[in-house]
């Protein structure tokens, strides 16, 4: 009996050993941490060949960046210090992810792991399906460059408007996706009975875009675990991917992005020349009108609000920082994490970006009576994972994420942001 189960539980580990397949290895490649307000460091954070894996609010930088490349820049990185091999970070990833599946593949839940873009398909394709009228599952909003399919799911009724949400644009960040499943999981099924899901749907419908970026989020299963771009070839370079939120059309190329295809941030020929960017950007203009939208991503604990391209405050800054503000206190009281809410130019200017599209001209132009309130959140955690955050937190990063989501549509709700061109018309 116990040889049965020793030889299931191996064939069990080799099948799902074999669902990842890693290629690329990262053998001379370390993270650092830095102090930001160190002389020259602005400079070397914006250079293409570092990986900025997070700036937090007061004043350090996390950098991928490969040793060798450290003895030539002495001066400016005497004050960071070595904090992880990186090859080691992902190695422990992958053995916990491997023995959370081992554990308890028939009966686990499916918010204790993290899934391929296949099976978050059918996940929502079939959450859909079991609630009914309620909800809608579109299968396709437009495809990848690779051809992949981006499907969207709708829960709830509009009297009001909408609230938008995107998982997933940057390949990396898988908590996004699966805090997007989580939320999506508890407003369709409400399993605790919360008066106020029930409240909440009968005035917004929610809609989520759980793979705005299918083919990178596919590679990081399969080849590079840290890949954050989508899979463009850039014509004239060797190096891959558009950087998806630094494509948007809104004042794309006015900084914080750059022109060459080799960085992180590479934002692409022209706005919007990404179809992942073209699918997202007209799904959002045709299921107007839309009072909120949240880009999710990972990691730093923040709820950014605009602008990420000027340090000006936008009209609403008052109400925009009320609702990002509140949305903190509300994920503190869940398990007392802390959210930072600022602005996102208080992290580091961005153009180009999703969540300013959402509430920037061009969205709005086709808004109807609204302008969304347009979000970044930052999830868990502020540093010992980062983007290879354990299974295991996916569930407390929902629900504490749920309750600023509740929050979030509560208050758009009450009081949506009119729009400033077209006030008059609902
Ligand atoms: O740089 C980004 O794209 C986001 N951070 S991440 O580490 N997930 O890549 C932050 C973007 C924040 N800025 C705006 N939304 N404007
Ligand atoms: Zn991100």
């Amino acid at each position: 009996m116990l040889k049965v189960f020793l030889i299931s539980a191996l064939l069990l580990l080799t099948s799902q050993a074999a669902k990842y397949q890693r290629t690329v290895k990262y053998d001379n490649e370390i993270l650092i941490r830095c102090p930001t307000g160190v002389e020259g460091m602005k400079e070397f954070l914006q250079r293409d060949d570092v990986d900025v894996w997070r700036v937090t609010p007061d004043g350090l930088a996390d950098i991928r960046i490969n040793k060798n490349l450290i003895q030539g820049t002495d001066i400016i990185l005497k004050q960071c210090t070595t904090i992880a091999d990186v090859e080691e970070l992902v190695q422990q990833f992958e053995n916990m992810t491997a023995s959370v599946r081992l554990h308890g593949q028939a009966q686990q839940e499916w918010h204790e792991e993290y899934h391929r873009y296949d099976e978050i398909y059918d996940w929502y394709k079939e959450l859909a399906e079991q609630c009914g009228e309620r909800c809608q599952f579109n299968s396709s909003i437009g495809g990848s460059l690779e051809g992949r399919v981006m499907p969207a799911f709708h829960v709830g009724s509009p009297a009001v408007g909408k609230i938008y949400f995107q998982c997933q644009i940057h390949a990396r960040e898988w908590i996004s996706g699966a805090t997007c499943m989580y939320i999506a999981d508890s407003l369709t099924n409400n399993p605790e009975g919360l008066d106020m899901i029930s409240k909440v749907l009968d005035d917004v419908e929610f809609i989520f875009v759980p793979l705005v970026n299918p083919d990178g989020y596919e590679y990081t299963w399969t080849g590079d675990r840290l890949w954050r771009k989508n899979r463009r070839e850039n014509s004239g370079s060797a190096c891959i991917g558009v950087d998806l939120n630094r494509n948007y059309n809104d004042h794309w190329n006015e900084g914080g992005s750059s022109s060459n295809p080799c960085s992180e941030t590479y934002h692409g020929v022209s706005a919007a020349s990404e179809p992942e960017t073209q699918n997202t950007q007209s799904y959002f203009k045709t299921n107007g009108p839309i009072i909120g939208a949240i880009d999710w991503h990972s990691y730093s604990q923040l709820i950014l609000r605009p602008y990420g391209w000027t340090n000006q405050d936008s009209p609403d800054e008052t109400q925009l920082k009320e609702i990002g503000d509140e949305m903190s206190e509300k994920i503190k009281a869940v398990f007392g994490e802390t959210y930072t809410s600022q602005k996102s130019i208080g992290l580091y200017p961005t153009s180009g970006t999703a969540s300013d599209w959402f509430y920037g001209e061009d969205a709005t132009s086709t808004n109807g009576a609204y302008r969304a309130a347009g979000y970044t959140v930052e999830l868990r955690d502020t540093g010992s994972y980062g983007f290879l955050l354990p299974p295991e937190q996916i569930i407390p990063t929902g629900m504490e994420n749920l309750a600023a989501v509740l929050e979030f549509a509560q208050r758009l709700i009450d009081d949506p942001i009119p729009n400033p061109n077209n006030s008059h018309k609902k």
